[in-house]
Protein backbone atom coordinates (compact mmCIF):
# COMPACT_ATOMS: atom_id res chain seq x y z
CA UNK A 1 0.00 0.00 0.00
CA UNK A 2 1.40 3.38 -1.09
CA UNK A 3 2.28 5.49 2.07
CA UNK A 4 2.67 9.37 0.96
CA UNK A 5 3.00 11.07 4.22
CA UNK A 6 5.27 8.36 6.07
CA UNK A 7 7.69 8.44 2.92
CA UNK A 8 8.01 11.96 3.03
CA UNK A 9 9.17 11.81 7.06
CA UNK A 10 11.62 8.96 6.03
CA UNK A 11 12.61 11.17 2.70
CA UNK A 12 13.22 14.39 4.70
CA UNK A 13 16.22 15.51 4.43
CA UNK A 14 16.00 17.79 7.48
CA UNK A 15 13.89 17.54 10.96
CA UNK A 16 10.48 17.97 11.09
CA UNK A 17 8.58 20.71 12.83
CA UNK A 18 4.97 19.93 13.50
CA UNK A 19 2.21 21.67 15.27
CA UNK A 20 -0.47 20.21 17.26
CA UNK A 21 -4.07 21.48 16.84
CA UNK A 22 -6.73 20.12 19.87
CA UNK A 23 -10.08 20.58 18.03
CA UNK A 24 -11.57 21.44 21.55
CA UNK A 25 -9.02 24.31 21.78
CA UNK A 26 -10.28 26.05 19.14
CA UNK A 27 -13.21 27.93 17.99
CA UNK A 28 -13.60 29.01 14.08
CA UNK A 29 -12.21 32.36 14.92
CA UNK A 30 -9.64 30.99 16.60
CA UNK A 31 -8.80 29.00 14.08
CA UNK A 32 -9.08 31.19 11.28
CA UNK A 33 -6.34 33.63 12.87
CA UNK A 34 -4.00 30.46 13.73
CA UNK A 35 -4.09 28.92 9.91
CA UNK A 36 -3.15 33.34 9.21
CA UNK A 37 -0.65 32.74 11.72
CA UNK A 38 0.88 29.13 9.58
CA UNK A 39 0.50 30.89 6.65
CA UNK A 40 2.22 33.57 7.79
CA UNK A 41 4.99 31.48 9.29
CA UNK A 42 5.57 28.94 5.84
CA UNK A 43 7.89 26.84 8.48
CA UNK A 44 5.31 24.22 9.56
CA UNK A 45 6.05 20.62 7.72
CA UNK A 46 2.62 18.62 9.45
CA UNK A 47 -0.53 19.33 11.54
CA UNK A 48 -1.71 17.14 14.33
CA UNK A 49 -5.15 16.81 14.85
CA UNK A 50 -6.27 15.13 17.92
CA UNK A 51 -7.49 15.61 21.88
CA UNK A 52 -7.68 13.50 24.97
CA UNK A 53 -11.37 14.61 25.35
CA UNK A 54 -13.15 16.55 22.57
CA UNK A 55 -16.81 17.99 23.67
CA UNK A 56 -17.35 20.27 20.90
CA UNK A 57 -18.95 19.00 17.86
CA UNK A 58 -15.96 20.25 15.49
CA UNK A 59 -13.14 17.58 14.92
CA UNK A 60 -14.55 16.91 10.97
CA UNK A 61 -14.90 20.71 10.81
CA UNK A 62 -11.64 21.45 11.93
CA UNK A 63 -9.86 18.92 9.77
CA UNK A 64 -12.54 20.13 6.98
CA UNK A 65 -11.08 23.76 7.40
CA UNK A 66 -7.37 23.04 7.55
CA UNK A 67 -7.23 20.77 4.20
CA UNK A 68 -8.88 23.77 2.27
CA UNK A 69 -7.17 26.39 3.84
CA UNK A 70 -3.43 25.25 4.15
CA UNK A 71 -1.21 23.36 1.96
CA UNK A 72 -0.02 21.42 5.22
CA UNK A 73 -0.46 17.87 5.38
CA UNK A 74 -3.30 17.22 8.09
CA UNK A 75 -2.42 14.08 10.22
CA UNK A 76 -4.70 12.57 12.55
CA UNK A 77 -3.13 12.47 16.13
CA UNK A 78 -5.80 10.11 17.69
CA UNK A 79 -7.41 10.47 21.38
CA UNK A 80 -10.20 7.92 20.90
CA UNK A 81 -11.66 5.60 18.34
CA UNK A 82 -14.26 8.58 17.06
CA UNK A 83 -11.42 10.51 16.02
CA UNK A 84 -10.98 9.21 12.06
CA UNK A 85 -11.90 11.31 9.36
CA UNK A 86 -11.46 10.34 5.75
CA UNK A 87 -10.46 14.17 4.64
CA UNK A 88 -6.98 13.82 6.81
CA UNK A 89 -4.19 13.09 5.18
CA UNK A 90 -3.01 10.11 7.55
CA UNK A 91 -3.68 8.72 10.97
CA UNK A 92 -0.87 7.85 13.73
CA UNK A 93 -2.40 4.57 14.63
CA UNK A 94 -0.84 4.91 18.15
CA UNK A 95 -0.22 1.46 20.19
CA UNK A 96 0.70 2.98 23.41
CA UNK A 97 3.65 0.72 24.21
CA UNK A 98 5.03 2.06 27.58
CA UNK A 99 1.36 1.19 29.28
CA UNK A 100 -0.04 -2.08 29.93
CA UNK A 101 -3.69 -1.16 29.07
CA UNK A 102 -4.75 -3.93 26.44
CA UNK A 103 -7.39 -1.83 25.06
CA UNK A 104 -4.60 0.89 24.13
CA UNK A 105 -2.12 -1.65 22.48
CA UNK A 106 -4.65 -3.60 20.81
CA UNK A 107 -8.38 -3.51 21.70
CA UNK A 108 -9.22 0.27 20.48
CA UNK A 109 -7.72 -0.42 17.14
CA UNK A 110 -10.19 -3.44 16.27
CA UNK A 111 -12.86 -1.40 16.67
CA UNK A 112 -11.12 1.02 14.20
CA UNK A 113 -9.24 -0.61 11.54
CA UNK A 114 -12.60 -1.17 9.63
CA UNK A 115 -13.34 2.70 9.48
CA UNK A 116 -9.71 3.12 8.83
CA UNK A 117 -9.72 1.28 5.82
CA UNK A 118 -13.41 2.31 4.77
CA UNK A 119 -11.87 5.89 5.12
CA UNK A 120 -9.04 4.99 2.68
CA UNK A 121 -6.76 7.05 5.08
CA UNK A 122 -3.14 6.05 5.46
CA UNK A 123 -2.13 4.68 8.82
CA UNK A 124 1.60 4.89 10.38
CA UNK A 125 1.89 2.65 13.01
CA UNK A 126 3.50 4.22 15.72
CA UNK A 127 4.73 2.82 18.55
CA UNK A 128 3.71 5.17 21.37
CA UNK A 129 5.30 5.71 24.52
CA UNK A 130 4.54 8.14 27.38
CA UNK A 131 7.51 9.49 29.66
CA UNK A 132 6.67 10.57 33.12
CA UNK A 133 6.79 15.17 32.60
CA UNK A 134 6.33 16.37 36.34
CA UNK A 135 2.46 16.01 36.48
CA UNK A 136 -0.21 13.80 35.69
CA UNK A 137 -1.73 14.53 32.33
CA UNK A 138 -4.61 14.21 30.44
CA UNK A 139 -3.50 11.16 28.16
CA UNK A 140 -2.24 9.21 31.12
CA UNK A 141 -5.54 9.76 33.18
CA UNK A 142 -7.78 8.72 29.95
CA UNK A 143 -5.39 6.03 28.88
CA UNK A 144 -5.37 4.43 32.42
CA UNK A 145 -1.40 3.69 32.09
CA UNK A 146 1.95 5.17 33.99
CA UNK A 147 4.46 6.43 31.82
CA UNK A 148 7.85 5.50 31.91
CA UNK A 149 9.69 7.16 34.92
CA UNK A 150 11.83 10.22 33.52
CA UNK A 151 15.08 8.42 34.96
CA UNK A 152 14.67 5.35 33.12
CA UNK A 153 16.17 6.04 29.97
CA UNK A 154 17.05 2.44 29.53
CA UNK A 155 13.67 1.17 29.92
CA UNK A 156 12.59 3.45 27.13
CA UNK A 157 15.15 2.39 25.25
CA UNK A 158 14.25 -1.16 25.25
CA UNK A 159 10.44 -0.19 24.68
CA UNK A 160 10.84 1.71 21.83
CA UNK A 161 13.58 -1.59 20.63
CA UNK A 162 10.55 -3.46 21.01
CA UNK A 163 8.07 -1.21 19.61
CA UNK A 164 10.50 -1.32 16.11
CA UNK A 165 10.76 -5.49 15.92
CA UNK A 166 7.30 -5.16 16.01
CA UNK A 167 7.56 -3.27 12.91
CA UNK A 168 6.33 -0.17 14.17
CA UNK A 169 7.27 2.59 11.76
CA UNK A 170 7.60 5.79 14.31
CA UNK A 171 7.97 6.01 17.49
CA UNK A 172 6.20 8.96 19.34
CA UNK A 173 7.76 9.74 22.58
CA UNK A 174 5.31 12.15 24.84
CA UNK A 175 5.36 13.77 27.66
CA UNK A 176 1.76 14.24 27.29
CA UNK A 177 0.00 18.16 26.42
CA UNK A 178 0.84 20.07 29.25
CA UNK A 179 3.87 18.25 30.61
CA UNK A 180 5.83 20.65 33.39
CA UNK A 181 9.06 19.76 31.53
CA UNK A 182 9.66 18.27 28.17
CA UNK A 183 11.87 14.61 27.75
CA UNK A 184 15.92 14.92 28.60
CA UNK A 185 18.03 15.18 26.57
CA UNK A 186 19.58 12.12 28.07
CA UNK A 187 16.47 9.84 27.36
CA UNK A 188 15.91 11.13 23.66
CA UNK A 189 19.51 10.58 23.20
CA UNK A 190 18.87 6.66 24.81
CA UNK A 191 15.80 5.89 23.03
CA UNK A 192 17.70 7.25 19.57
CA UNK A 193 20.49 5.30 19.49
CA UNK A 194 18.46 2.19 19.89
CA UNK A 195 16.13 2.34 16.94
CA UNK A 196 16.28 2.96 13.16
CA UNK A 197 12.90 4.13 12.14
CA UNK A 198 11.89 8.25 12.94
CA UNK A 199 11.46 9.09 16.71
CA UNK A 200 8.69 12.08 17.03
CA UNK A 201 9.02 14.00 20.65
CA UNK A 202 6.46 16.22 22.69
CA UNK A 203 5.34 17.64 25.30
CA UNK A 204 5.55 20.21 27.82
CA UNK A 205 8.34 21.79 25.20
CA UNK A 206 7.64 25.87 26.47
CA UNK A 207 10.76 27.66 25.03
CA UNK A 208 12.91 27.52 21.88
CA UNK A 209 15.80 26.17 23.43
CA UNK A 210 13.77 22.99 24.19
CA UNK A 211 13.47 22.60 20.65
CA UNK A 212 16.83 22.47 19.88
CA UNK A 213 17.73 20.38 22.33
CA UNK A 214 15.03 17.99 21.70
CA UNK A 215 17.16 17.90 17.76
CA UNK A 216 20.48 17.85 18.88
CA UNK A 217 19.46 14.82 21.31
CA UNK A 218 18.28 12.86 17.78
CA UNK A 219 14.43 13.55 18.32
CA UNK A 220 13.57 14.13 13.91
CA UNK A 221 10.40 15.00 14.47
CA UNK A 222 8.98 17.59 17.31
CA UNK A 223 5.76 18.35 18.21
CA UNK A 224 4.42 21.47 19.62
CA UNK A 225 0.92 22.29 20.91
CA UNK A 226 -0.07 24.09 24.23
CA UNK A 227 2.58 26.86 23.86
CA UNK A 228 1.05 27.74 20.17
CA UNK A 229 -1.82 27.52 21.24
CA UNK A 230 -1.58 30.01 23.80
CA UNK A 231 1.19 32.08 21.84
CA UNK A 232 0.59 31.47 18.43
CA UNK A 233 3.04 34.33 17.39
CA UNK A 234 6.31 32.06 18.98
CA UNK A 235 5.77 29.65 15.61
CA UNK A 236 8.46 31.30 13.69
CA UNK A 237 11.13 31.05 16.71
CA UNK A 238 10.67 27.47 17.56
CA UNK A 239 10.47 26.30 14.09
CA UNK A 240 14.05 28.39 13.60
CA UNK A 241 15.08 26.50 16.84
CA UNK A 242 14.80 23.25 14.66
CA UNK A 243 18.46 22.23 13.81
C1 LIG B 1 1.03 16.23 23.20
O1 LIG B 1 3.17 15.99 22.20
C2 LIG B 1 2.01 16.76 22.21
O2 LIG B 1 0.61 14.96 22.92
C3 LIG B 1 2.25 18.22 22.42
O3 LIG B 1 2.38 18.56 23.77
O4 LIG B 1 0.79 20.46 24.03
O5 LIG B 1 2.63 20.11 25.70
O6 LIG B 1 3.13 20.91 23.38
P1 LIG B 1 2.23 20.10 24.24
Amino acid sequence: MLKPTYNKFIAAERKQFCVLIDPDKHDSSSLKQFVEQLSRTNQVDYLLVGGSLLRKQNFESTIHFLKAETDIPVIIFPGNTMQISASADAILLLSLISGRNADMLIGSHVLAAPLIKEAQLETIATGYMLIDGGQTTAVQYMSNTFPIPSGKPEIAAATALAGEMLGMQLIYMDAGSGALFPISAQMIAAVKSEINIPLIVGGGIKDAKSVTAACKAGADIIVVGNLLEKKPEMMRELADAMV
